[in-house]
């Protein structure tokens, strides 16, 4: 286990190929104020070549409170709010489309700023305890670290707009439901579980981690016939690495794991 913590705010440590990165400002609910933010770009676009995956979670009670908004009070023009928002898509990005995995344990407030944070990650497991809701319109704002694009995607449209005209919180169950995590655990349950499913993904081919990350999202996005044929240009680079024709070989000899039905 090694210590590379970028800013206060922000605790990191590696095990393994796994980094775990905690939010830790619980006396404010872990609200991301702007050094959090380049932290978080910094943080996930240096990793060494021998992390290969993530986990993100929150000291405290809380995942994350959202944007700071003690920040909002001194944003000066028009300008310097946009480049602010800018600079949320910027580490987000890194997170959704960086070079590895990044896995999300949500427990309590999971909103605003914080919501749209999990929603960069790729995989999600929400605590029982945690609720999920997007007080920007309560605060006269709007969703500014991406969440607009990401949200509906997972949610659909007609939900984050009740959320965010009257207020809406969802349980963790209801968040489950409606897509917003891939798990539901008991309180206490996530950060274990997060670290098998980062070290499972940590484990996969590089190529196909590279396709999942970022052929996959595009492809579901992109006109069918284009989808199409990148899918196939995916897929012939991925099979014809030397690493899968050995994972297929490997199989072929019965010295690779056959598929788990569920538990
Ligand atoms: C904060 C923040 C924050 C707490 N910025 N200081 N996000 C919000 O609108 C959520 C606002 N927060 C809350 O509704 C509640 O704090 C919670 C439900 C998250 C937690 O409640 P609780 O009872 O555990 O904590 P608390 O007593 O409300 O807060 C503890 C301290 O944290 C307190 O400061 P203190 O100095 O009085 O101790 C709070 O002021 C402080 N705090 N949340 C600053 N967010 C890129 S655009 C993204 C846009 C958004 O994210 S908007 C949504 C912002």
């Amino acid at each position: 286990m090694s210590d590379l913590s970028p800013c206060p705010g922000l605790s990191v440590h590696t095990n393994g190929a796994v980094a775990v990165i905690r939010l830790s400002r619980p006396a404010k609910r872990n609200a991301l104020n702007e050094a959090m933010v380049a932290g978080l770009r910094t943080l996930v676009s240096g990793f060494p070549s021998a992390i290969r995956a993530v986990v993100i979670h929150g000291e405290g009670d809380h995942f994350c409170a959202g944007l700071d908004l003690g920040e909002v009070d001194g944003e000066p023009d028009l300008a310097g709010a946009i480049h602010h928002s800018l600079g949320w898509h910027r580490a987000f990005q890194e997170i959704q489309f960086g070079r590895v995995p990044v896995v999300s344990v949500l427990h309590g407030a999971v909103v605003g700023g914080g919501f749209e944070l999990a929603a960069a990650t790729h995989i999600r497991i929400a605590e029982r305890s945690a609720f999920f809701a997007l007080p920007e319109g309560q605060r006269g704002i709007f969703l500014g670290g991406g969440g607009s694009v990401r949200i509906p995607r997972l949610i659909g449209t007609p939900l984050v707009q009740d959320m965010m005209l009257t207020g809406r919180s969802l349980s963790a169950a209801e968040a489950q439901g409606a897509g917003a995590c891939q798990y539901l655990v008991d309180d206490g349950a996530g950060l274990a579980l997060a670290m098998d499913l980062a070290r499972k993904a940590a484990g996969i081919a590089e190529m196909t981690r590279f396709a999942v990350i970022h052929a996959l999202p595009r492809i579901a996005e992109a006109d069918p016939h284009i989808g199409y044929l990148t899918e196939a240009l995916m897929a012939s680079a991925a099979q014809t690495m030397p690493e899968a024709k050995a994972r297929v070989r490997d199989f072929l000899a019965k010295k690779a794991a056959k598929v788990a039905r569920p538990d």
